[in-house]
Parts: C-alpha cells; sequence; structure tokens
C-alpha cells in the first residue's frame, strides 16, 4: 500500500489532483481509493472512500464549543488524531494499492499542528509520500516563487516524509508553469529573473534559493493539470519510483 499526502495552500488544486490521481489508477486497473481529511469541506470533486467528516463534525463543534469557523477548524483538524485507529482501520479494509489523502484547504491545519504529524507518522503503509502544491498564481514573479519555495519547505520539515513538488493549473497557466519549471530546474534562470524584478533584495534571495537548492528543495518540479491529465504519467511514475525506494528521506 502507497499513501500519498495530497497537501498545498487553499485553492491549490489538492482535492482535484486527489481526484485526478483516484481516475488515474482505476482507468489502469489499479486500486485507489480516496481519503477526505477536511472537517470543513461542503463539497468535493470526488466521492470519498473514506471520509473525516463521517468521523468529526464540524458545525457541532462550532456550536458545541461556541466556536468562530477558524477555532472550529483548528479543534476539528486536532480530533483526527483521536480518530485514527478507526479511520485506519476504515482504510485497510479497502486492502487497496494506493490511498490518496486529501488534506484541509488550510495547509496549516495539517502541516503544521502537532495531529498533522501524527497523521502523517503514525498512519500504517509500506510507503508514504507528501506532494506539495505549487499552485502557478501564487508563484508567478521571483519572490513568490522562493516564498512559496519556503513554505514547501517548511511542510517538508514538520512532516518529514519523502516528497514531491508539483506545479498545479498547467492547462489555464502555460506560460506561467513554463517560466516557473524554468526557475526550478536552472539557477541561472531564476537568478536573471530576480536581478530584473527584486532590485536591493535579490542577493537575499539568491542566497536563500541556493540554500534551498542545496537541501533538495524546489529542484524537480512536475508540472499537472488536473483537467487535461497533462503530465500525470510523470507524476505518478515518481510516486511508484519513491515508492519503491528509489528515494532516501533527506532531513
Ligand atoms: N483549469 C484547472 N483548474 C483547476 C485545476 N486544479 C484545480 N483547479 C481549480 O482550482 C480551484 C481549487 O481547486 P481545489 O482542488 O478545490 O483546491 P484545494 O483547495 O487545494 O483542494 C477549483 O476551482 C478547481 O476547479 C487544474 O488542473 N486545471
Ligand atoms: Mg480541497
Amino acid at each position: 500500500m502507497i499513501t500519498v499526502f495530497v497537501t498545498g495552500t487553499a485553492g491549490s488544486g489538492k482535492s482535484m489532483l486527489t481526484k485526478a490521481l483516484y481516475d488515474w489508477f482505476n482507468e489502469r486497473g489499479q486500486d485507489a481509493i480516496t481519503c477526505n481529511l477536511d472537517p470543513g469541506v461542503l463539497s468535493l470533486p470526488y466521492e470519498p472512500d473514506v471520509d473525516i467528516r463521517n468521523y468529526v463534525d464540524y458545525a457541532q463543534i462550532m456550536e458545541e464549543y461556541s466556536l468562530g469557523p477558524n477555532g472550529a477548524l483548528i479543534l476539528a483538524s486536532d480530533m483526527i488524531a483521536t480518530r485514527l485507529a478507526e479511520i485506519q482501520e476504515e482504510i485497510d479494509s479497502y486492502n487497496s494499492d494506493y490511498v490518496l489523502i486529501d488534506t484541509p484547504g488550510q495547509t496549516e491545519l495539517f502541516a503544521f499542528r502537532e495531529s498533522g504529524h501524527y497523521i502523517a507518522s503514525e498512519m500504517r503503509s509500506d510507503s508514504k509520500i507528501l506532494l506539495f502544491l505549487f499552485d502557478p498564481k501564487l508563484c508567478n514573479t521571483p519572490s513568490n516563487f522562493l516564498s512559496l519555495t519556503l513554505l514547501y519547505a517548511s511542510v517538508g520539515l514538520r512532516l518529514k516524509l519523502p516528497r514531491i513538488a508539483v506545479l498545479t493549473k498547467k492547462d489555464m497557466a502555460r506560460e506561467d508553469s513554463s517560466k516557473i519549471i524554468g526557475w526550478s530546474s536552472e539557477a541561472s534562470s531564476f537568478e536573471e529573473a530576480l536581478s530584473r524584478s527584486d532590485g536591493e533584495k535579490s542577493l537575499l534571495y539568491s542566497k536563500l534559493f541556493s540554500i534551498l537548492r542545496s537541501l533538495s528543495y524546489g529542484v524537480s518540479l512536475y508540472p499537472v493539470s488536473s483537467v487535461t491529465g497533462e503530465g500525470m504519467v510523470a507524476l505518478v511514475g515518481e510516486i511508484t519510483r519513491i515508492a519503491s525506494g528509489g528515494e532516501e528521506l533527506l532531513d
């Protein structure tokens, strides 16, 4: 069993990619299931096989604890950890090759709280892989790309799983996608764009970027479209390569 945690900023395409991966595997005769870990989500582009909303009632938490939407989301996300044994049992009952885990809209609820770390480290699986999604709209300038890469590095440091950086929505951001892929794969292209746009900050940014690269963050970015299926072959290839032991955990 290979478990894939799909993380990224709100709106980066986690739920859509979860669905796209699910369809991709099932269309090719491989078993995959989806698991929604977002207690507050109202609608999803797929029908989750395992759904945290059956375990944790977000609306009831708001009422019972007199909390606003954010406080209730935090408490609900923490409560997920207390139900892990049951969730695990439900996941295991499918005996599936791939378990695709869609994480809460606000990435910090999963990545930066102890409960998320607990779930990522304690969930049983032969292999666990972290996907972090880069939304092209949030990283189409050199400094924004750097700040999202820093977030990716923080999430990687918190969750301590082998990881893949994914650039989403290729179909709707073709020019931005190729520019961003250029920055991620060639340091000189990033430095050049930086020197054109960020004036006196460029030395700091360039140093930060080179540190991140040396720690293997932001080097290979997999561009995909969950709508057209572009890039899925390469992404799934990387997932299976890592799962078969092709990648050591680098931190
Ligand atoms: N065109 C296009 N839109 C996408 C793609 N992935 C996500 N979206 C859209 O981006 C928005 C946010 O996607 P969603 O999967 O809900 O993001 P999440 O908050 O990270 O789960 C939705 O309107 C999606 O339809 C993609 O590959 N192509
Ligand atoms: Mg979502």
